[in-house]
């Protein structure tokens, strides 16, 4: 079976994703589009053979799609993913859920109303290789209880729209995500510190900025976001645990020794780093949609909980470092939870 895939949202990353699903994923095929852009919706589906629909509606309810792709603006998430519950069909929606909890509450409220599971976030650390061999690690035990986690996520710049908020909503959103899925554990508390500011950053960007977090189960987590560190894309996570310690492992690269020197590159950008990722996400997603599975990626529920514990961090930032406590509703039995 191919799966036909609409897509809402036709700019960087719905080009990317459409240019995946066509050339790398097999049994997908991506047969409409549309944007507010519409002059970039016809050049795109110029490219693709798709069809383009005038509005995110006529999308969803067409008969060519079975399954929908939202890569639009953030705060446009919801409305769509809502779309496509009230429609029956499988949504991906790429991160965020939504910009507020309670448009993410909406949207797991509708689903868990529909009764089966429709709802995939884009949280592609999940697929990533070296995150996938971490997980096994401590699931296996093999370094006891996790008791502390060292991350940092850094990027060589970021563009002037870039605000101190989006260090949490957009950047540590990632590690929020992969960070519960790896400790199979919840955050309950978030707090914002800002060290001396990089020279490197805009005016208006509070850069570096050290965020902590603590768990159910009282893991201690520090994240270093720093989005202006000018040598490269470098993402680094290390979990020390009662009796050893496990490290995500760098991308391969080659070894060079010239010059009186040896080393390795470090890669410039995130996509190059999480390509591999992208692809099995969607490999799995269209697999599991052909096989007529509900989706088995991040849910509906995790994308509400990366967006509850974003708004704790940002809060603590804008109120100069206290601790917050995350204010997150229990997780329903449909999503894994207590009764
Ligand atoms: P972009 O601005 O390049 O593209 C967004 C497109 O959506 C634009 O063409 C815009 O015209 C269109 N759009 C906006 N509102 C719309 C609506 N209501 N209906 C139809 N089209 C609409 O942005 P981008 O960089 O591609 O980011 C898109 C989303 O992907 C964001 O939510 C972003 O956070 C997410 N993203 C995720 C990752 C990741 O690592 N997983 C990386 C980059 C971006
Ligand atoms: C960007 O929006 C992403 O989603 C990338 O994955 C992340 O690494 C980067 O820091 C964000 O700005």
């Amino acid at each position: 079976m191919t799966v036909r895939v609409g897509v809402i949202g036709t700019g960087w990353i719905g080009q990317e994703h459409i240019r995946r699903l066509t050339d790398t994923v097999t049994g997908a095929e991506v047969t409409a589009v549309t944007d507010i852009d519409a002059a970039r919706a016809e050049e795109v589906a110029a490219r693709t053979g798709a069809r383009v629909h005038a509005s995110a509606a006529d999308l969803i309810a067409a008969d060519d799609v079975d399954a929908v792709l939202v890569t639009s603006w953030g705060p446009t998430h919801a409305e769509h993913v809502l779309g496509a519950i009230a429609a029956g069909k499988q949504v991906f929606c790429e991160k965020p859920l939504a910009t507020t909890s309670e448009d993410c509450l909406r949207v797991v409220e509708a689903e868990r109303a529909h009764g089966r599971r429709l709802v995939q976030v884009g949280f592609m650390r999940r697929y990533d290789v070296g995150y996938r061999q971490l997980k096994e690690v401590l699931s296996a035990g093999s370094i006891g209880a996790p008791l502390i986690v060292h991350c940092a996520h850094r990027n060589p710049t970021v563009p002037k729209s870039y605000t101190s908020h989006m260090a949490a909503q957009d950047t540590a959103v990632h590690e929020i995500d992969v960070l519960r899925w790896l400790l199979d554990d919840e955050i309950v508390s978030a707090q914002v510190i800002t060290p001396r500011a990089t020279s490197h950053r805009h005016e208006h960007l509070r850069d570096p900025q050290i965020m902590l977090f603590e768990t159910t189960n009282g893991v201690r987590i520090d994240l270093e976001v720093f989005v202006n560190c000018q040598y490269g894309y470098d993402i680094q996570c290390e979990t020390v645990g009662e009796t050893g310690l496990a490290r995500l492992p760098d991308p391969a690269a080659v070894a060079v020794r010239t010059g009186g020197t040896s080393g390795t590159a470090v890669l410039q950008d995130w996509q190059g780093r999480f390509v591999n990722a992208f692809d099995t996400e969607f490999r799995e997603w269209i697999a599991g949609i052909a096989a007529g599975e509900e989706p088995s990626g991040p849910s509906a529920w995790d994308g509400y909980a990366a967006t509850v514990i974003t708004d704790a961090a940002v809060r603590s930032l804008e109120s100069g470092g206290p601790v917050v406590s995350v204010d997150m509703k229990p997780r329903p039995v449909f999503y894994g939870g207590a009764v």
